[in-house]
């Protein structure tokens, strides 16, 4: 009888939700009931907030809340104090990130006690990958929301309506910055007729409290503005440096300021001109520091030689702790490498004490399955910002030794790779969306669980609207919450784990195909490419073994962490064995934990990564009575190329490396179905 009660609230549900596209993302609640918003100030942003609060109210109807700027020395920047009655805020901006909060949970159910919630980075960033004739880098929905190329630099009403929703959805959950360009950045992008669209970028996402910043190349001075010389100490380079500054902040007099990559992958730097990363950084630090900008100057280079590629950064920017001016963050990749499915934390978080450092996350999957796994990011950033430096002893996060707990910094920072795009749900994957809102409710608050922000952005993006309660009276919360909730969220959770296992598990790394760093490619290693650019550099495998010795025996890349981390990763009895293969390179048929040798354990664990995506087809199948039919048909197609691609890791991998292990395939795994050399040959690329 229950069952059948059950079935019968399943169809209902089925066949009455309404079709979503998912451009709304998160802010799907219209309907609701009507409140007395009581604000006696008057701006654009508070014209937004109380816009917020009629549309999106939840409480009791015809409730009265009051919003009220009122100095209080425990509210720092744009936090608030959140009561059931109204918000208190220091600024504008902190009473509307007070209502978005309050209207989260009044849809989610969290507690509206009284509280104060204030950010833990004064600066929450979204860095796109744009480039000016509107493609994005690694960008996986679509073209860019900001540019369309040289002949289309006029602004028209729909561009507008975007940056608003776009705006509108960064502000919802804390962000406040945007770079609107490629890191690779073109020269261009400084000249007038771009920084006029620009201007007018920035004049739609003020309201909701994004500034804007650029991206910029370093070689603008001679390439744009016709000097002989981009040398960062040459005084007509400094002036020019600063005319530009100057020009920026008459059309745009709140910019955020400079993203550099210098001295990278081809891109110009001062190391071009004998200069240090320090008298690059300043010159352009000078130039914008009277308007209160910072420069963004990223920790993301390459020494001249192949040394362990995992050490160069470090090595580089060590030596220049407190050269850099105090409007200068270092930006720096959460791993040593790049962003890989998992790495240790960056040696460079906890290492300099008088230069500020901020984390640089992807959202964006480069290496992830972008826009077709369903990788949901904040486990793997939970574990970054959760690991330990020991910088001042135990407890030196990597959150605290970048959010200001540690050492008192001018400013502090966190930077996030956009997945966005001018696809209709923006972030091409439904399931991506939520790595865009884990990003900015971590960026807010460092110390959120991953439980957490999976739980709020399901029930927000999933749970039926209360429209769609009210006409249908539809689905029991309590059916909802255990047939639907905790089984996605489940399936969220485990799939950062998911991926290692069925890419690169036990602490493999870079082991992609080249470029397009989407499927396999072990194998992967042409004459005359760096050999930090191929995996077997990473995987080292041999007939002796496999995995890279960074010990004190090997490349000594662990006497870059503090102790006892560096003894705990440099002793193969110690070392985590989700880093094994990142610090130490071990025979096959070594044994794990496991109580298995080597070569079985990466056996079992590309199998169970096989097996969970597996899991994930069937949980989905069975979430269907819950999702409109537009949205379930989109996930549950992604999923099922997630599974052919998962199968085809498991048989790359352990194919290609079984030719130095020598080892049978234990027999209780299930057998291959691809062959390598076919593998080999039509690289995953060809078969997308
Ligand atoms: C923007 C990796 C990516 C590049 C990216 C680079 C970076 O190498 O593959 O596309 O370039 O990182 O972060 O600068």
């Amino acid at each position: 009888m229950k069952v059948t009660f059950t079935l019968l609230i399943f169809l209902f549900a089925a066949l009455t939700l309404n079709a979503e596209n998912g451009h709304d993302l998160w802010l799907r609640a219209k309907h609701t009931a009507p409140v007395n918003v009581v604000c006696s100030g008057k701006s654009p942003t508070l014209e937004i907030a109380k816009q917020e609060l009629h549309q999106g109210w939840q409480g009791k109807a015809n409730a009265t809340f009051v919003l009220k700027k009122k100095h209080d020395k425990l509210i720092k920047g744009d936090g608030y104090r959140l009561s059931p009655d109204g918000i208190e805020a220091n600024t504008d901006l902190g009473l509307l990130y007070g209502v978005y909060d309050l209207l989260r949970r009044q849809q989610t159910g969290e507690p509206i006690t009284e509280q104060v919630e204030n950010p833990s980075y004064e600066r929450r960033i979204l860095d796109h990958w744009d480039n000016l004739d509107g493609t994005i880098e690694r960008g996986y929905a679509g073209r860019s929301i900001f540019w369309h190329g040289k002949d289309s630099l006029a602004v028209t009403e729909k561009d507008k309506k975007l940056w608003q929703e776009y705006a509108r959805a960064d502000a919802s959950i804390g962000i406040n910055g945007a770079v609107l360009d490629n890191v690779n950045a073109s020269p261009l992008v400084l000249t007038t007729e771009y920084l006029k669209r620009v201007q007018a970028i920035a004049e739609v996402l003020r309201p909701y409290g994004i500034k804007t910043y650029l991206s910029v190349n370093f070689a603008s001075p001679s390439v744009i503005g016709g000097l002989k010389t981009s040398d960062p100490l040459d005084p007509q380079v400094k002036e020019w440096w600063k005319n530009k500054a100057k020009e920026i902040y008459k059309l745009i007099p709140d910019f955020g300021g400079f993203l550099v990559k210098a001295n990278s992958e081809g891109q110009p730097g001062p190391q071009n001109f004998g200069r240090t990363h320090a008298d690059g950084a300043n010159t352009i630090a000078d130039a914008v520091k009277p308007y209160g900008g910072i420069v963004m100057w990223r920790a993301f280079v390459y020494s001249a030689n192949d040394e362990d590629r995992a050490k160069q950064a470090y090595n580089e920017f060590m030596p220049l702790d407190g050269k850099f001016h105090d409007n200068v963050i270092i930006q720096v990749k959460n791993g040593p490498v790049d962003f890989q499915p998992r790495e240790p934390f960056s040696p460079l978080f906890g290492a300099m004490k008088k230069t500020p450092v901020m984390p640089e996350l992807q959202v964006t999957q480069e290496y992830l399955g972008q826009a077709v796994h369903l990788v949901f990011l904040a486990p793997m950033w939970e574990e970054f910002l959760k690991s330990d430096t020991y910088q001042e002893g135990k407890g030196s996060t990597v959150a605290r030794c970048t959010d200001g707990s540690i050492f008192q910094q001018t400013h502090t920072a966190i930077a996030g790779v956009a997945n966005v795009g001018l696809d209709t749900n923006w972030c091409g994957h439904p399931f991506a969306q939520a790595n865009w809102y884990a990003f900015g409710r971590l960026a807010w608050n460092n110390q959120l669980s991953s439980d957490q922000i999976a739980d709020e952005w399901v029930k927000l993006t999933f749970k039926p609207t209360p429209a769609e309660d009210r006409t249908h009276s539809t689905v029991l919360p309590i059916v909802w919450n255990i047939n639907f909730l905790k089984p996605v969220k489940r399936m969220m959770l485990e799939s950062r784990e998911a991926a290692v296992n069925y890419m690169m598990p036990l602490g493999l790394h870079h082991i992609f195909a080249p470029e397009n760093h989407y499927g396999p490619g072990p194998w992967w290693a042409p004459k005359g490419v760096r050999k930090d650019w191929t995996p077997p550099y990473y995987h080292q495998a041999d007939t002796l073994g496999i995995g890279f010795d960074r010990t004190e025996n090997g490349s000594n890349a662990v006497s870059q962490y503090h102790e006892p981390l560096r003894s705990l990763f440099n002793d193969v009895n110690t070392c985590p064995e989700i880093y094994l293969l990142w610090f130490h390179h071990l025979p096959w048929n070594y044994q794990t934990q496991s109580g298995l040798t080597l070569w079985d354990d990466l056996c079992y664990h590309y199998q169970e990564g096989l097996d969970q995506v597996r899991s994930f087809q069937k949980t989905w199948d069975k979430a269907k009575p819950y999702v409109d039919k537009e949205r379930f048909s989109v996930v549950q197609k992604k999923l099922r190329k997630q599974c052919i691609n998962a199968q085809v890791w498991k048989d790359a991998c352990l194919l290609y490396f079984q030719q130095f292990s020598r080892m049978p395939i234990p027999y209780n795994i299930e057998r291959p179905v691809h062959n390598l050399k076919d593998l080999i040959e039509n690289d995953m690329k060809r078969k997308r």
